[in-house]
């Protein structure tokens, strides 16, 4: 499946701990405008069903595991962020939700953009639509 990619952070490890980070034009391809973050994660909560129809994010899981499945309307994957090391890049485009599988996860966010509803397709009916009739017309 396209849209997605899991990039293993740059890290320097030491006796006082260890440093990841990443870089526009390296890991990632867009400016990040707003940063937002998810925590005390319940055990087996489901976040997100929902699509982006332009927003660009990269996501990571600083403490815990999120699993993160993703749907194109053909196929469907599910990613694993149980790592601080380990980034999703996603692409604008694909259906996802969120499943925390331990207590107080915490999943974080960069986004390409501000907070915008109207970028939201909520609704997996509307979004299998949306695939098939509109989304390479944006
Ligand atoms: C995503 C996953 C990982 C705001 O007012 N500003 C914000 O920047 C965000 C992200 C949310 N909100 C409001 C909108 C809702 O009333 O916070 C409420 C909860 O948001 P939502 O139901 O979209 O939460 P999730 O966990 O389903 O999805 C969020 C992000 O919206 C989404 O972009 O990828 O986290």
């Amino acid at each position: 499946m396209k849209g997605f990619n899991v990039v293993i952070t740059p890290k320097i490890a030491a006796h006082e701990g260890t440093l990841s980070f990443f870089e526009k034009g390296k890991e990632i391809a867009f400016d990040i405008k707003r940063i937002y973050y998810i925590y005390d994660l319940p055990l087996g909560c489901r976040r997100g069903f929902h699509a982006h129809k332009e927003l660009q994010q990269v996501l990571f899981c600083p403490w815990g595991r999120v699993d993160v499945i993703l749907k194109d309307g053909k196929e469907q994957e599910t990613i694993i962020l149980d790592s601080p090391e380990k980034i999703l890049v996603l692409e604008a485009g694909l259906w996802r939700e969120f499943l925390s599988q331990k207590e107080g996860s915490i999943l974080c966010v960069g986004a390409s953009d501000i907070y915008k509803e109207d970028d939201y397709i909520r609704d997996y009916t509307q979004y299998i639509q949306w695939v098939n009739h509109e989304k390479n017309t944006i």
